[in-house]
């Protein structure tokens, strides 16, 4: 009886409550795994951390009916190294090219590396990525008129529907299992981010047309009236609506789960928000206070609720395991005029951590990190370190195998808040600069460069003194003990060069 449940278990997804053979309790073999991703949403941008001035109930819902971390990192302060990270499980210094990508650069992960989605597809999982990209497409020139591949479904997704590289990039179109959705043959597209196609407006020739003032970088071709990086000709029909572009992802993520919901599912829900350009559709216009960065949070947050409601619905809420992040810190003007600043008032989307986004202080790295699985999971909150990069490894082990040729630790226990045991160490990257996380310690080395970015306001961490924090003493890192305890600094330092392979 035992070995009948383990094998319809197996085979089908749903809960088979009505099932005669369910005596035993149903071992839940091979549940969904949904990963839920932001973009830029920082660490105190949600209530469940703390945030006052913005109430996120839906994504709190999942903090508070799952575990809440404290101590979890992106591997980077920027979007494609983490996104390169979370997918592969490895360090992404260890790819020079794994820095932000323009919307023309080649495939970055390579196509016989390790993914997460890859490697449970050879488990009998379907997988699919809805949302933005941002890994590269292609070898290095790409036809947008045809289909473009290599590409997600070349690394482990059967099916993909994406933003290529971020919203204020171009091509501003949907591109599904490589083709650009709704593409007009005859209006074919020409991307470019050197040069201009000769008599296309751009911000700077035909500012007239501009809705969404740039403030620095997009001034480049305009879409929907909002200039972007990058130079676009053609392809008109195929363009998005960016006010729908949060309903349209949430639309394919919930009939993805409708569609699959037969056999184990990995799905990439890869949300927009609340990177630039900040463009909520009309039902969040003001919702929240603070302007459109504030709304679009909001709309995400409501997003995430209905999508849970789906997988409630469709009765696999209890056999998918749910986990919720953002690729880097925050920013509020990150190049347009949006109001991100003018309206931010008390709240603080870093929380209590310094810098933001680019930063390698906390905020840059340290990011809301949810796990939720409903009747698996009980609810807590884990001071434990772990990484996104860590969910491959973590993942191997709940679906049985054994997965060791990445960075990735296994750390399962820890993400079903079993086990407190999490990493001793963690190199952070920002901007191609690292950092050594060890224990409650973290130094950052010497580097050139700005101490601020002005344009962004956020302090890098840049200095030509080594730092040094404990983040258990002095979470906001406003005391360098780098000067005061030299064998902690010597320590933190041989281990980073360690890690590092220096
Ligand atoms: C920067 C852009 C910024 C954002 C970022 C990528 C300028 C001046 N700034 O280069 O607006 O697009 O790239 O963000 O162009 S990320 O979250 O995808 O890493
Ligand atoms: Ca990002």
């Amino acid at each position: 009886v035992i070995l009948m449940t383990l094998i319809i278990g197996c085979q089908s997804n749903k809960k088979k409550a009505e099932s005669k053979l369910e005596v035993q309790p149903v071992k839940k073999v091979n549940p969904n795994i949904v990963v839920i991703y932001l973009d830029d949403l920082g660490y105190g941008d949600l209530s469940a951390y703390g945030a006052t001035e913005l109430i996120t109930p839906n994504i709190d819902a999942l903090a508070s009916g799952g575990m809440r971390f404290t101590n979890a990192y992106a591997s980077s302060a920027t979007c494609t190294p983490s996104r390169y990270a979370l997918l592969t499980g490895m360090y992404p210094w260890r790819n020079k090219n794994a820095k932000i990508l323009p919307g023309t650069a080649p495939l970055l992960i390579s196509t016989e590396q390790q993914t997460l989605p890859k490697m449970l597809k050879k488990e009998g999982y379907q997988t699919a990525i809805v949302g933005k990209w941002h890994l590269g497409l292609g070898t290095g020139i790409v036809n947008w008129n045809e289909r473009v591949s290599p590409g997600p479904n070349e690394v482990g997704f059967d099916e993909s529907y994406i933003l290529a590289a971020t919203q204020d990039r171009v091509p501003t179109v949907y591109i599904e299992n490589g083709n650009v959705v709704g593409l007009d043959k005859n209006d074919p597209i020409e991307v470019d981010y050197k040069n201009n196609f000769e008599g296309e407006p751009t911000a700077i020739t035909n500012p007239e047309m501009v809705k969404m003032k740039w403030h620095h970088g997009h001034n480049n071709s305009i879409v929907n009236g909002i200039p972007r990086i990058g130079y676009m000709k053609g392809g008109d029909g195929a363009k998005w609506s960016d006010i729908d572009m949060a309903d349209n992802f949430l639309k394919r993520a919930q009939a993805y789960v409708k569609d699959h919901e037969n056999k184990p599912f990995f799905l990439y829900y890869a949300m927009q928000q609340p990177h630039v350009p900040r463009t909520p559709h009309p039902r969040f216009v003001g919702k929240s206070g603070l302007g459109p960065r504030g709304d679009v949070i909001l709309e995400a947050d409501w997003c995430i609720g209905e999508f849970m409601k789906t997988l409630e619905a469709e009765g696999i809420l209890e056999n998918t395991l749910v986990v919720f992040s953002s690729d880097n810190g925050p920013v509020l003007n990150d190049g347009y005029f949006d109001d991100a600043v003018e309206k931010i008032g008390k709240h603080k989307p870093s929380g209590k951590l310094r810098g933001g986004k680019y930063s390698l202080f906390e905020a840059g790295t340290r990011m809301p990190f949810i796990t939720y699985w409903k009747g698996e999971i009980q609810p807590g909150v884990s001071n434990a370190l772990v990484c996104q990069m860590d969910l491959l490894a973590s993942v191997a082990k709940l679906v049985g195998i054994e997965e060791t040729s990445t960075d990735s630790k296994e750390l399962l226990d820890v993400l079903l808040g079993k086990s407190n045991d999490g990493r001793t160490d963690l190199v952070l990257e920002a901007t191609s600069r690292t950092a050594l996380r060890s224990g409650e310690w973290l130094m950052i080395p010497p580097y050139k460069g700005k101490a601020i970015e002005e344009k962004v306001q956020i302090e890098l961490g840049n200095s030509l003194d080594f730092k040094l924090f404990n983040l258990k003493e002095d979470i906001g890192q406003q005391n360098n003990l780098a000067k005061s305890n030299p064998e902690k600094l010597k320590e933190m330092i041989e281990k980073f060069e360690t890690l590092r392979g220096k």
